[in-house]
């Protein structure tokens, strides 16, 4: 039995833009029927932005607001967030974190098809190439709690679907 008051766990699904998030998030909110929290759109929805920063391309979020409004949401567990950074979340939140990698020149495809170039473009393939969002995380996290998993091709992230939902039913047989 874990501390979690919890009846399902939460699940963060972290990594450099690009390397799959929403594709595997999508798929194992529709298998499991766990909520999927974007966190990007949520902050548009909700208005949790403050500013843009034109050196990253990317809008800075309003973590205080952003943070408030996902609390009763995280307490209800069940939740798959979906987020290119782990640091401002609070600990408690997670039961398991998983970082997507993908290979460098797959990523980078992937980014032109998504229209990004020059600086952003760049900035994004040193995010992979330096491990970032990994370090982040296993700065964030117990180690135990934060995995790696590959999304080079789409089997994978089918495998790590399955890998996914197989974790969960262990998680509610120990915490029954
Ligand atoms: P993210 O949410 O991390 O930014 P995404 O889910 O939007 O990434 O995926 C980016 C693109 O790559 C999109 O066109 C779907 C594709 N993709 C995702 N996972 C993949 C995989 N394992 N193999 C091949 N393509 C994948």
């Amino acid at each position: 039995m874990s501390n979690s008051s919890r009846k399902l766990p939460n699940i963060l699904v972290t990594g450099t833009p690009g390397v799959g998030k929403s594709e595997l998030s999508r798929l194992l909110a529709e298998r499991t029927g766990f909520g999927w929290l974007d966190v990007s759109k949520l902050a548009i929805e909700h208005k949790c932005l403050e500013s843009f920063d034109e050196e990253y391309q990317c809008p800075v979020l309003d973590e205080d607001k952003l943070l408030d409004l996902m609390e009763p949401m995280m307490a209800e567990g069940g939740k798959i967030v979906d987020y290119h950074g782990t640091d401002f979340f609070p600990e408690r939140w997670f039961d398991i974190v998983f970082v997507l990698r993908t290979n460098n020149t797959i990523l980078y495809d992937r980014l032109v098809a998504r229209g990004y170039s020059g600086k952003k473009l760049e900035d994004n393939i040193d995010c992979e190439i330096f491990q970032t969002l990994l370090i982040e995380a296993k700065e964030s996290y117990k180690e135990e709690i934060v995995h790696e998993l590959q999304s080079n091709i789409p089997e994978q992230t089918i495998d790590n679907v399955n890998r996914i939902c197989q974790w969960i039913e262990q998680w509610k047989l120990d915490n029954q």
